[in-house]
């Protein structure tokens, strides 16, 4: 018999009648073994966060002599999905999933719970209308893309004392770190009415991408006064079209952006960029102790916040060797 999916029993109130039982259901079970077969569904490999990313889960696999089942889905949600997909054929224990975008991999993370394979959803979120942690999946282990936008705005109001005409570079359409860092910047700025964003645009997290919309943004808006990237890849394209429009970053245009990788860190240092907030990529350990405890039974939080680093001018020189 195949046990698909587990059964909770709730108790809720049933008015006078008393107390009622309601079903819920719960993400599949994980036995304790002494090793794993588990799958890590990567979206892309184009930027040196994936890569992080990528080698850390590999480590941490290798450390603990588990089997990992990798894919890279080249920037296509439908290939990630039709890599669960196969996973599930391939009768994992349990898969790493961070969704390209919110919904499309909805679906395939709903057939995982159903064939008894618990997913944990590492560095993207789902739409939580459409899928809920702790029944179609374990849980949501990443940053708090929200507070990554704040503090970046919150950073670029002081360093422009509340003054600047921004073009946005959005990340990945669809993908739950574009949609906060743009709520979180977007809402923040209100506090500041000096600061006006000109144009958004996506420029879909990649450096060539970003320094493209950079590019026809800047000749479309001329008086713009400092670029919001959603990652560093973008920012880093961002202050090439600056440079091959004739501006200085930094000084005509501030660039501020998150991820913490080593060029823009050197960028910093370089004067080019002003502020980058970290959003850490290193999830092996975490990822998969995470893992452990759920097949251990511990209960696991709906979501497990990763805390993130800042970095600009005063700490940029200290952290360059150790940034990925
Ligand atoms: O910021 C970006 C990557 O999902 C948090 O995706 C991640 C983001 C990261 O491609 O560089």
């Amino acid at each position: 018999m195949i046990i698909t999916r587990r059964r909770l029993l709730v108790t809720s109130a049933a008015g006078a009648a008393g107390f009622a039982l309601a079903p819920a259901w719960a993400a599949p079970p994980l036995k304790e073994k002494a090793t794993y077969k588990v799958g890590f569904a990567q979206t892309e490999s184009n930027n040196p966060w994936r890569l992080a990313e990528t080698a850390s889960m590999q480590a941490e696999a290798k450390k603990l002599g588990y089997q990992l089942v990798y894919t890279d889905a080249a920037g296509s949600a439908a290939k990630q999905a039709s890599d669960v997909n196969s996973m599930i054929a391939q009768g994992v224990d349990a898969i790493f999933l961070p969704p390209r975008e919110d919904k499309p991999l909805v679906p395939v993370i709903k057939a995982a719970a159903k064939a008894g394979i618990p997913v944990f959803l590492i560095d993207r979120d789902v739409d939580h209308s459409m899928a809920k942690p702790g029944e179609d999946y374990v849980t949501f282990i990443g940053s708090n893309f929200v507070e990554e936008g704040q503090r970046v705005a919150a950073w670029l109001a002081k360093a422009v004392d509340g003054k600047a005409k921004i073009i946005e570079l959005e990340g990945t359409t669809g993908s739950s770190p574009a949609n906060d860092r743009k709520k979180g910047f977007d809402e923040a700025i209100k506090q500041w009415p000096g600061m006006t964003i000109l144009a958004s645009q996506s420029g879909d997290f990649a450096r060539d991408k970003g320094r493209q919309v950079a590019e026809t943004l800047l000749q479309a808006h001329p008086d713009a006064t400092a670029i919001y990237a959603h990652n560093d890849e973008m920012a880093l394209g961002a202050i090439a079209a600056l440079e091959a429009a004739g501006k200085k970053p930094g000084k005509d245009v501030m660039v501020v952006s998150i991820d913490g990788e080593k060029d823009a860190v050197q960028a910093i240092i370089d004067g080019k960029l002003g502020c980058t907030c970290e959003c850490n990529p290193r999830f092996g350990p975490k990822a998969f102790s995470t893992m452990k405890d759920y097949a251990a039974g511990k209960s696991i939080p709906p979501y497990i916040k990763n805390d993130d680093n800042f970095y600009d001018s005063t700490n940029a020189k200290e952290v360059l060797a150790s940034a990925f």
